[in-house]
């Protein structure tokens, strides 16, 4: 059990001056409308104030930026209680004696605790100490079972709530930079730190929190410290000033458009996709085409609405052709995200070889409904005489399309002018990505495992058969190279099984 220490919470850099802006409070919504808190700059610095408030707002609850009568708790950081009177009379011109003032970990342990907790104990009084030491720290329960938190994500249940998304955005922005640098190794470092702290069931407040967990190098605990002290991490605000970094984010956000392609535009000193379109000399692949065409509506998310609307239209078109096909949402909107960037679907059919001929049906049937913009279909290269694959990020055998379809939505007027004055058409569908796959019914469970994702659970869902129980899994099978045979399974419950884990629910994989 750890009590709390106040030097965890002393910054160690001198901060720079100045207020950081931090979101209004209307961007979130207040929880507990009996409590207004006011937090106290001084020896805190600008940053972390609004680090904290920012933090606070987002739990619900409502922090003011200017000391009134409406204020009921001031919170202060390192302060004995004759210098916050002092400092309040100073900088605010109040008598702060009236008012209830309390030690930043009262605050901390509100956030972590999901509402207010009794401030008594955490009380600054005259003499300038603690009424009481503030004894638990919320998270001393969790900071025992540290060391059983695994460094598998198919071992922690993550969910979509996110406590620590200042933290994980930087992550994700900083594995994009190496990852379009081809540092695979540091990208993956903060892609399994930001599954990490996605994970955890609190906020990081301050660098403590991180002790233990697995995933936490010092690249990564760096950014951490950055933005517990400053708000921010000076690393991720270079990377999103950086040409190269701005450039691949951009061409590889063209469908069609990788890595490879991106090194070549930039070499070749492109920087805008108006430069990429103007290019004559450029031999564009029939899907960056597509996907240049139909840039705008692609680059903005799909919504669940529209993942269900795209099923709708799939389901009635393959039961045309097979009425016993299953037909199942996969991808994110499966693990319960509500945007997507594409619509993942799986198809099998119960009983039959009916799914050899369905996918070439259904494309021939949109292409006639005009349904289709784009189709790139691939045959199965499946050789089912070959063992699971070795590679944890390598691409399964299925036969797949990856489209774009037509999306009929509300009446939605777009400009058809560049300079978008005067003449307007009538668009009244949306270009979204949609992919397809298809499996034979005796690998549905695997197919499906596969196809849920999220990518970082895949990946450590393979690493962990490979390296803790001696088995091999893809998307097609698992097979256990011990007892030296492929192991079935009809359900992701039953794969679960056959690896010694305790089923993870689609919405616990988002890791
Ligand atoms: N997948 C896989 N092998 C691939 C591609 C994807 O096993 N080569 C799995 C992992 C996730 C799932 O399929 C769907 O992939 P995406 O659509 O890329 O991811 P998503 O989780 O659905 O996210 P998004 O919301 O961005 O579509
Ligand atoms: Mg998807």
């Amino acid at each position: 059990m750890n009590t709390i220490r106040m030097t965890d919470l002393t910054p160690k850099r001198k901060r720079q001056k100045g207020m950081q802006p931090s979101a209004p409070q209307s961007s979130y919504k207040i929880q507990f409308s009996d409590i207004v808190i006011f937090i106290v700059e001084r020896k805190m610095g600008a940053k972390r104030r609004a680090f904290l408030m920012d933090l606070a707002r987002r739990k619900g609850f409502r922090v003011d930026n200017e000391l009134s009568d409406s204020v009921t708790h001031i919170v202060a950081e390192n302060n004995s209680n004759p210098e916050i009177l002092k400092w309040l009379k100073i900088h605010q011109g109040v008598d702060g004696s009236k008012f209830r003032i309390l030690d930043i970990t009262w605050l901390i342990a509100c956030m972590e605790t999901g509402g207010p907790v009794d401030w008594e104990k955490y009380q600054i009084i005259v003499n300038g100490k603690h009424s009481s030491t503030p004894s638990l720290h919320p998270t001393d329960t969790l900071a025992i079972g540290r060391e059983t938190i695994s460094q598998y994500a198919c071992q922690r249940k993550t969910t979509l709530k996110n406590h620590n998304n200042m933290f994980t955005d930087a992550f994700e922005i900083l594995a994009e930079y190496d990852e379009f640098r081809e540092n695979e190794g540091s990208c993956l470092a903060f892609r399994r730190a930001a599954s990490v702290l996605k994970f955890l069931p609190f906020a990081i407040v301050r660098i403590n929190d991180i002790e233990g967990l697995p995933w936490i190098g010092e690249h990564v605990k760096g950014v951490i410290e950055d933005i517990l002290e400053e708000g921010e991490s000076p690393r991720v605000k270079a990377v999103l000033n950086n040409e190269h970094y701005r450039s691949f984010k951009l061409f590889t956000s063209v469908f069609g458009v990788g890595l490879k392609t991106s090194e070549k535009w930039y070499r070749m000193g492109l920087r805008t996709l108006e430069e990429v379109k103007g290019n004559k000399n450029l031999k564009l692949t029939r899907m960056q085409r597509a996907g240049l065409l139909h840039y705008e509506d692609l680059i903005s998310y799909v919504s669940k609405a529209e993942a269900e609307s795209a099923s709708q239209i799939l389901k009635e078109t393959v039961w045309k052709f097979s009425p016993s096909a299953l037909v199942t949402l996969t991808g994110g909107f499966r693990r319960g995200k509500r945007i997507g960037h594409d619509v993942d679907f799986l198809i099998t059919v119960p009983g039959s070889r009916e799914e050899e001929e369905v996918l070439h049906l259904v494309i021939d049937c949109w292409k006639k409904q005009g349904v289709l913009l784009y189709y790139d279909l691939i045959e199965s290269t499946f050789d089912k005489t070959k063992l699971p694959s070795r590679r944890v990020d390598s691409l399964d055998h299925f036969q797949k399309c990856f489209a774009i379809i037509k999306l009929p939505k509300e009446k939605v007027y777009t400009s058809i002018l560049p300079d978008s004055s005067a003449e307007e058409e009538e668009k009244d569908w949306k270009a979204i990505r949609v992919d397809l796959v298809v499996c034979p019914f005796e690998q549905y469970a695997f197919a499906l495992l596969g196809w849920t994702g999220s990518r970082q659970f895949e990946r450590d869902l393979r690493r962990y058969a490979t390296h803790e129980k001696k088995m091999m899994l893809d998307n097609h099978a698992l097979y256990d190279k011990t007892k030296k045979i492929f192991l079935k399974a009809a359900s992701e419950e039953e794969i679960f099984a056959h690896l010694g884990l305790n089923y993870l629910e689609p919405w616990e994989r988002n890791a």
